[in-house]
Formats: C-alpha cells, structure tokens, sequence
C-alpha cells in the first residue's frame, strides 16, 4: 500500500512541478500562449513561468523573486505568481466584463525572473475563452405600441433590442415573433456600427373590427449550445386614428410677417392638444413641404414655425399637420392638418 501511494504522490509533483515545456505554445510575438476558459475560481492554474519559458536554475543562479510588472493593465490585476512561480488566477475572470461581446479577450503580461544578479522578463499571452453564461436580456419586460388601423403593410418602427455580454458566437444571433404570426413578423438588419435594427413587419392590412390588440413575445436567442434566450412582450393596439388624433388649438391661424423678418425667426407656435400623456409630432403637409420648404421650418417637437429665407409673396397658405407620436410611422391620411 505504502508503494502505491507513494508512485501517486511523484507522478502528481511532477505534473505540478514540471510543466513539460513541449506542450506550451507560443504566439505570433513569441510570447508563452495560455488559454484559460472564463469563470474558472480564483487560483486556478494557469503557468509554471520559469519552466515554460525554458530557464532553468543551474548555473543562472538561485531564483530570488517573480514580479509581475505591468500591474497597471485592470486585466493583469487578475493574476498572482507565487513564490514557487506558478502564475495564478487571482479571483474569477469574466469574459464578458473584461471584454464584452468580443470574439476574442487577452491579456498581456510581463513577468520578471529575477535569478542572483540576472533578470529576465518573461512575456505572456492569456487568451480567456467565452462561456455562454449570459442570456439575451432586454431592458423592459413589457412594451406598447399603438398602430393606426390604416397602416399599409411594410416595414414599421424599430423593436428593443437585447443585450448579451458574451462574445461572438455566444451573443445575439436573432430575433423571432413567438407565436408566429399572419399579420406581424421581424425584420433584421445589420448596421454599420455592428448592432442590429430589429424592425416590426406588417404583412397585411389591419381590420379593428375583427382584431384590436395582439400580443407577441419578441425572443432574442443567442448562438451558444446550448441556446440561451430572452424576451419581451410586445403589446400592439390598433386605433382609429381619426379619435385618436391631437386636435390644434384653433382651425385656423393668421399670422402677420414683417416683411424684414430675419431667418430663424419665429412666426408662431402652434400647439396641439392629445390625450395626457401622448406625445404630438409637429409637421408641415407633403404639399406645404415640397412648395415652401426652404422659406419655413416647423419644429416636429414644439410646433414652432420658423423662417428660413425671405418671404416676398402677400400671404402663404401653409398647411400644418399634428400626429400622435406614437402613429408617426403609420401611414398619414392628412385629416389632422389646418391651412
Ligand atoms: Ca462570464
Ligand atoms: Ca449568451
Ligand atoms: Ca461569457
């Protein structure tokens, strides 16, 4: 008995002791490559410095001392060598708080061996490999829309999109409507700066008559295996857009312009009432924009109606339209406008 516990012993020293320098890679730079999954407890192993870089004691010297020197790097912070230079975790590393959404994570350090009088500066490569330990999450569990009964089929506004910290492939992948539907779907669209557009689809006309409220989950699934999710519900009501619309505080409005009036003056506000709480959206008709666009300006949020060139006619017929923000997208039948 006495034997076989004391082979066990050796062969645990030796593995421990004597990282065999063959099995240790080396990156572009020629630096000691180490990969180390992402969440692993605090001192786990990660290197045996002085045997992986191939310095030995004999002749160099006795080892004094291992310094990590650029401790400054918060990512370096994480690690500890001991006395015995075995390079450790010093708490547990996440991936996706060092590196969030990135497909690749490393860490670069610089430690020094300090043997009698000589040191040497050992460089090292930590690649951290990405777990999926993040699902999809978006920032609202429940959302509303209002979408006007005459809204032609396309594509609509934009839906909340998820966030996973996890790094590619881990990460959002898409988007689905749960259940899936003859009337509503999700188009997606991937934008410049790398995030996604995640549209609301209409396929067909809307009858408020037969539907006036649908209720999907927007599941955003990432490409982990396995496969994590999130969702959202997404509330849509269908209105009847004539009573909901804001209403102008007079039917008309006449306004007198000095003929000097300098650009950027205002010439009125205009104010629209809605239900509390409803945001309006102010704007000049297509026919009002498409002739007098360039000698006045109407500030979508304020209703203010500014000058932007000189004014040489007697009277301008201006035609201003007020909306519900909220059905902005929806397709404009133009019986909220006044002349
Ligand atoms: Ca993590
Ligand atoms: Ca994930
Ligand atoms: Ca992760």
């Amino acid at each position: 008995m006495e034997t076989v516990s004391g082979s066990l012993i050796f062969v645990l020293l030796l593995i421990v002791g004597h990282h065999p320098s063959s099995a240790v890679l080396r990156d572009a730079e020629g630096r000691l490559l180490y990969r180390l999954t992402e969440e692993q407890p605090a001192g786990t192993l990660v290197a045996n410095v002085l045997g992986d870089a191939g310095l030995s004691t004999d002749g160099g010297g006795q080892v004094l001392r291992y310094v990590i020197l650029n401790q400054n790097d918060p990512g370096v912070r994480l690690f500890r060598i001991d006395v015995d230079g075995l390079l450790r975790t010093s708490a547990v590393i996440d991936h996706d708080v060092l590196c969030p959404g990135r497909s690749t994570c490393s860490i670069f350090l610089d430690v020094a061996v300090q043997r009698a009088a000589r040191v040497d500066i050992v460089k090292i490569h930590v690649q951290l490999i990405d777990l999926n330990d993040n699902a999809p999450a978006f920032a609202e569990l429940e959302v509303e829309f209002r979408l006007a009964e005459s809204t032609p089929p396309g594509v609509l506004f934009p839906l909340p999109v998820a966030a996973d910290h996890d790094g590619p492939p881990n990460g959002v992948v898409g988007y689905r409507l749960s259940p899936v539907s003859d009337v509503f779907s999700v188009q997606l669209q991937n934008l410049s700066t790398g995030d996604v557009d995640v549209r609301l689809v209409l396929k067909r006309l809307l009858d408020r008559r037969r539907k006036d409220r649908y209720m999907f989950s927007l599941v955003a699934f990432d490409g982990g295996r396995p496969r994590r999710s999130g969702q959202v519900i997404l509330n849509i009501y269908i209105d009847d857009v004539r009573r909901h619309s804001p209403r102008f505080d007079n039917a008309s409005y006449e306004v007198l312009v000095p003929e000097n009036s300098p650009p950027g003056s205002t010439i009125i506000q205009l104010h629209a009432s809605a239900a509390p709480g409803a945001t309006v959206v102010y704007s000049f008709s297509r026919r009002t924009r498409a002739i007098y666009g360039d000698i006045f300006a109407i500030n979508t949020t304020t209703g203010e109606v500014t000058l932007l060139g000189a004014v040489d006619q007697a009277t301008y017929n201006l035609s201003v339209c007020s909306i519900l923000h909220s059905l902005f997208s929806a397709a404009y039948d133009g019986n909220n406008c006044i002349t």
